[in-house]
């Protein structure tokens, strides 16, 4: 088979006076930051739909994308030819991760049956490119959205053989996860969640998502499949609004339903934004509850409000998304994955690469950064002094949950007036990240 990048080799790092545009800048992958090169912190994963079947269309015209490798028609053939290309790209770029959908490495068949067999051809091509060029799978996932089957959601919708088609779809796509040594397993509800509450019973429709995720846990068992399950929030789109609509709505989830201990989060920028959140508050949400997994890593477009999946590049967004992943203990089965796609206009192959090397340089430079903020300290220790009263007296008392109302009010009554007693200081915290920067 002929490179469909010919034209390209590895790209390299040549550090930041290089004006090359297809070298790194600051993704240095052996670099060691923080205790850990940067290849291990930041787990760079490529998304296969955007990357490889993304097409540049849009509600008001038809695909831009060249892609001369693609001969666009449906067939096994085609996508195991697809999947050669997808593995020079993902190993001249130097990324150590790829995820996918089912339905974006193998065309739908008429039957599920037919679909698992297309899957399975594929499958062992991608099998075959992992182990020729070490590239890992971060996490696989189901598609259940696309298909006009799922109109009504898909473990939510109203018809159960919609539910039973989903869950069988899902099984399939664990094991072929397994099968490639997946590290992951992800669920992004497209579809879970209403159109209108006029014709929904919300709390059956989550049940059965939970029910879901309740089989998929069992079968996981089963097979002896050991990756991380992630759930992602994101509150619309497609659906007016989604079950799994911000990290906190999506904890709130797992706990009523006896889920939390087998998922984690996988964060999106993009969703955060649409949610009404920054990055930094879902990490933050995440963390705090111990389940920061994985992030999407993209951004949206601050006067556009739908999921633009934009590359990141955005210095202080990957700085404070960094701060988060660094304060909590870093990435151990997740990564940084670029959910994000090249925008219409940039129609040729080589945008993959420009749009690829701009994130994962953006991505450095926040590690590098937030590792800088970490060591200096004098964040962290801002932070610390400003919650002092809560380390002795009364305030460690309240917090051990050892102080009663009367011993409080007691206490407070002899105290007199209470004041503010430090200020929040934004302004100094602000140009302390920019010191950094
Ligand atoms: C869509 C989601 C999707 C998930 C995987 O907005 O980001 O791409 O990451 O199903
Ligand atoms: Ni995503
Ligand atoms: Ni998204």
């Amino acid at each position: 088979m002929p490179a469909a990048f010919p034209t390209i080799s590895k790209i390299k790092f040549e550090g930041p006076k290089s004006r090359n545009p297809l070298a790194f800048k600051h993704y240095n992958a052996k670099e060691v930051v923080a205790g850990k090169t940067m290849h291990d912190h930041l787990r760079f994963a490529v998304v296969y739909w955007h990357t490889f079947r993304g097409t540049g269309s849009d509600p008001f015209g038809a695909g831009t994308m060249q892609r001369p490798w693609d001969d666009g028609s449906n067939t096994v053939a085609n996508a195991q030819n697809r999947a050669r290309v997808a593995f020079e790209f993902i190993e001249k770029l130097g990324a150590p991760y790829y995820c996918w959908h089912d339905r974006d490495v193998a065309p739908e068949g008429a039957t599920l049956g037919e679909s698992n067999k297309n899957f399975d051809a594929v499958a062992g091509v991608l099998k075959e490119e992992q182990q020729r060029t070490g590239v890992k799978l971060l996490w696989g996932t189901a598609n259940l959205f696309s298909n006009p089957r799922f109109v009504h959601g898909a473990s939510t919708s109203c018809n159960a053989d919609v539910f039973a088609f989903a869950a069988a779809q899902v099984k399939k796509a664990m094991e072929v996860t397994h099968e490639l040594g997946g590290e992951g397993y992800t669920f992004w509800g497209g579809r879970e969640g209403y159109q209108t509450l006029l014709n929904t019973d919300m709390k059956r429709e989550q049940a059965h998502l939970a029910r879901l995720l309740h089989l998929a846990v069992a079968y996981k068992k089963q097979i002896g499949f050991k990756g991380q399950f992630y759930i992602e929030p994101k509150p619309k789109e497609p659906t007016k609004h989604q079950y799994d609509s911000d990290a906190a709505a999506c904890l709130n989830f797992l706990r009523e339903y006896d889920l939390l201990p087998h998922f984690k989060l996988n964060i999106e920028t993009n969703h955060a934004t649409l949610a009404g959140h920054s990055m930094q508050h879902e990490l933050e949400v995440a963390g705090a509850a111990k389940a920061l997994g994985s992030i999407d890593a993209n951004t949206g477009d601050e006067l556009l409000g739908w999921d633009t999946d934009q590359f990141p590049t955005n210095i202080y967004l990957t700085t404070y998304t960094m701060l988060s992943v660094l304060k909590y203990g870093g990435f151990t089965t997740g990564g940084v994955n670029f959910d994000a796609k090249v925008r219409r206009e940039s129609f040729e192959p080589l945008d993959l690469f420009y749009a690829h090397i701009g994130g994962m340089d953006a991505f450095a430079r926040g590690l590098k950064i937030a590792a800088a903020i970490h060591k200096d300290g004098r964040l962290a220790e801002f932070v610390k002094q400003r919650y002092a009263s809560w380390d002795t007296g009364i305030g460690k008392k309240i917090e051990s949950g050892k102080a009663t109302m009367k011993e409080i009010e007691a206490y407070i009554l002899k105290q007199g007036e209470v004041a503010p007693n430090t200020s929040g200081r934004q302004e100094y915290l602000e140009n302390l990240i920019n010191e950094f920067i």
